[in-house]
């Protein structure tokens, strides 16, 4: 008992590897006994956050709930990842207001738009990239690099099994 609450904001593009890292994680934290629970549109965009879509109004209105959800996990002591794009400062400004910024650390997926864009596993840059998506992070809608962020990892650099280390090494987790 005793586990202390965490948040781990994860800000980066479609398909940068937010869910991806997000996962392994959780993997590891469950086999360490940790508490923790991943926020994502899997879980967020398609219950609570039904009927939200991606202009700057429904974008904002998406992370002000996941902030208000996350803050509730955190303060019953869970690790909480939460993978979005959250493409502003302003908006992780928000999130980190509503959960309180000693708890709120911020991991940058710094993977570049041409890897994620030569990824385009859902085929969604392809669709951006003919007018098909409206709004699309990266391409016809602004992502902002964070400014200080407690972590940066890059994806296309960095493997699977070396992005958890350095997130676990960052919470003092052997
Ligand atoms: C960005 C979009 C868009 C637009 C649909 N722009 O790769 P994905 O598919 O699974 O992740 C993207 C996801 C982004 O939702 P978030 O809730 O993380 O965004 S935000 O924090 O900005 O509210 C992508 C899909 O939704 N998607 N349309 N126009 N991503």
């Amino acid at each position: 008992l005793g586990q202390k609450g965490v948040m781990l904001w994860f800000t980066g593009l479609s398909g940068s590897g937010k869910s991806t890292v997000a996962i392994a994680l959780e993997r590891e934290l469950q086999k360490r006994g940790l508490l923790c629970r991943i926020l994502d549109g899997d879980n967020i965009r398609s219950g609570i956050n039904k009927g939200l879509g991606f202009t700057d109004e429904d974008r904002r209105e998406n992370i002000r709930r996941i902030a208000e959800v996350a803050k509730l996990f955190v303060d019953t002591g869970i690790i909480t990842i939460a993978a979005f794009i959250s493409p502003s400062n302003e908006l992780r400004r928000m999130a980190s207001d509503i959960i309180g910024a000693e708890d709120f650390k911020e991991v940058y997926i710094s993977t570049p738009l041409e890897v994620c864009e030569a990824r385009d596993v859902k085929g969604l840059y392809a669709k951006a990239r003919r007018g098909e998506i409206k709004n699309f992070t990266g391409i016809s809608a602004p992502f902002e690099a964070p400014e200080h962020p407690a972590l940066s990892i890059d994806t296309s650099k960095v493997s699977l099994e070396d992005s958890v280390k350095q997130i676990l090494t960052f919470l003092g987790i052997e």
